[in-house]
C-alpha cells in the first residue's frame, strides 16, 4: 500500500466541503433502512416508494459479521493472486494470475488515484467528462486493479451473497419474479490509490423504446465490505433514474467542475447493501481518503428488458442474442448462489426463484460444478 496522506491539491478544500454537505442531503432522502417486509411477506412498499424516488436506496445490516469474514478471506486471496501488471500471467508469488486463463475481460487497470474511463470511449462512451485526478504519493505503485468482473468464479462468499434471500426478494419486488441476472463485479478503493468512476449512466439499449421508463435497465447491488464514505462512495443525482438520457458534459460545465451539485454520496457500515438504478446518474471519485472500499456488485434486470436483444459484445459478456437459451445458462449462477448459501447458512430459509421452481430445475453447488462457471460472465447480460 501507498505511503499517506495523499489529498486533491488545489481542489482539497472545495473537495472537503463538497463531501460534507453532499452527506448531509443524503441523510435527509429518506432511503434508507433494513430490508423490511409486509405481513404478507412483500417487501414493504414504503422500501419501494423511496426506491423509485431517490433511484437508490441503502439496506442496511444486511451481511453479518461471519459473512462479512468470509468476504473478507476471499478479498484477500484475490488481491494476493492478482498479476504483477496488466498482462502479466504471474503473481507476485510467480503463480499464474487470477483470470490469466480467462476469455472474459476480467481485470481493469487504472494509474493510482485516476480516471480511467472519463472522457475515453470506454463502455460506448458513457463516461463523458474526465473527473479530476489527484497526485499519488511517489512511491504509489505504477498500475492498480480497480476493477473485476466475473467475480462469482474467484469467490464463494461472493457466490453466496448472491444467493441472499432478502436481496433477491428484493430483486423480485422491483424487476418481476421472472427477474434475470445482469453481471457481479468487485470494485476496490484502495486508500491513496483507487481510481474514480467519471460520472455516468447505465444501460445502451433501452433509452429511445416506446416502453421505456424509470426501470428499463435494471439496478445493481452495492454489498460493502468495510462501509463507504462520502470520499470513496458512489455518487448518485437522486431522480435522475426517470429523466431519460442526462447531458453530463453540460450538468459539468455548469458546476463548473466535477462536483455535481445535486449528487448525494451512498454512505454505508460493513454489512449494508445499496441499490443503485442503473440509469441514474452515478460516479465516484478518486479515494485520497484513508478509509478502504470494497464493494461486491450484482446486477438484476427485469426479463422482458433483455429478452430478444442482441449483443455487441463490447463491455460485458459475448456477442450474441438474449434469447430464453442464454438467459436459462446465465440464471443458473442463481441456483448455484442459493444453494452455496443454504450450505453455508442452513438456518436460513433459501430464496426460491419463480423461473426455477416453474420449470422443475435443481440446483447443486459442489466441487465438481466449480469448473464450469469458469468463464461463465461471458454470458452476461449486459443492456
Ligand atoms: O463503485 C463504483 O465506484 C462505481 C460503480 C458503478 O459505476 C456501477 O456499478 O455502475
Amino acid at each position: 500500500m501507498s505511503a499517506l496522506p495523499v489529498n486533491y491539491g488545489s481542489e482539497e478544500s472545495a473537495m472537503q466541503a463538497y463531501l460534507a454537505a453532499g452527506e448531509k442531503r443524503a441523510f435527509e432522502l429518506g432511503n434508507r433502512g433494513p430490508i423490511r417486509y409486509t405481513a404478507d411477506g412483500r417487501i414493504h412498499p414504503d422500501i419501494l416508494e423511496a426506491y423509485w424516488r431517490c433511484g437508490f436506496y441503502v439496506f442496511e445490516g444486511v451481511l453479518k459479521p461471519d459473512e462479512l469474514a468470509d468476504i473478507e478471506a476471499d478479498f484477500k486471496n484475490i488481491m494476493d493472486r492478482l498479476p504483477t501488471g496488466p498482462g502479466e500471467p504471474l503473481d507476485h508469488k510467480g503463480r499464474p494470475a487470477l483470470a490469466a486463463d480467462c476469455k472474459s475481460a476480467t481485470l481493469f487497470w487504472s494509474k493510482p488515484l485516476g480516471d480511467p474511463a472519463g472522457g475515453t470511449d470506454f463502455a460506448n462512451g458513457r463516461h463523458p467528462v474526465k473527473m479530476f485526478e489527484p497526485t499519488a504519493a511517489s512511491d504509489a505503485p505504477q498500475d492498480i486493479v480497480y476493477l473485476i468482473l466475473g467475480t462469482l468464479q474467484f469467490s464463494e462468499a461472493a457466490l453466496r451473497v448472491y444467493g441472499h434471500p432478502d436481496l433477491l426478494a428484493v430483486a423480485a419486488a422491483v424487476n418481476g419474479d421472472d427477474f434475470v441476472p445482469f453481471n457481479e463485479a468487485l470494485f476496490i478503493k484502495e486508500p491513496g490509490l483507487g481510481a474514480s468512476v467519471a460520472w455516468h449512466q447505465d444501460g445502451v439499449t433501452h433509452w429511445n423504446s416506446p416502453d421505456w421508463d424509470e426501470g428499463s435497465h435494471g439496478f445493481n447491488f452495492m454489498g460493502q465490505l468495510y462501509g463507504c464514505t462520502a470520499a470513496n462512495g458512489v455518487w448518485v443525482v437522486p431522480g435522475s433514474h426517470k429523466l431519460g438520457k442526462a447531458d453530463i458534459r453540460s450538468m459539468a460545465a455548469k458546476a463548473g467542475s466535477d462536483r455535481l451539485p445535486d449528487a448525494v454520496p451512498i454512505i454505508c457500515k460493513p454489512g449494508d447493501v445499496a441499490m443503485t438504478n442503473r440509469q441514474a446518474v452515478h460516479g465516484s471519485f478518486a479515494n485520497t481518503s484513508r478509509d478502504w472500499r470494497v464493494t461486491v456488485n450484482m446486477g438484476f434486470h427485469r426479463r422482458r428488458s433483455v429478452l430478444g436483444v442482441v449483443s455487441t459484445g463490447t463491455l460485458h459478456g459475448g456477442k450474441g442474442a438474449y434469447d430464453e437459451a442464454r438467459i436459462q445458462a446465465r440464471a443458473r449462477l442463481i441456483g448455484y448462489g442459493i444453494d452455496a448459501r443454504r450450505q453455508r447458512f442452513p438456518n436460513e430459509t433459501p430464496f426460491v426463484y419463480q423461473p426455477h421452481a416453474r420449470a422443475g430445475e435443481r440446483y447443486e453447488w459442489n466441487e465438481s460444478v466449480r469448473p464450469s462457471i469458469h468463464d461463465y460472465n461471458l454470458l452476461d447480460l449486459s443492456i
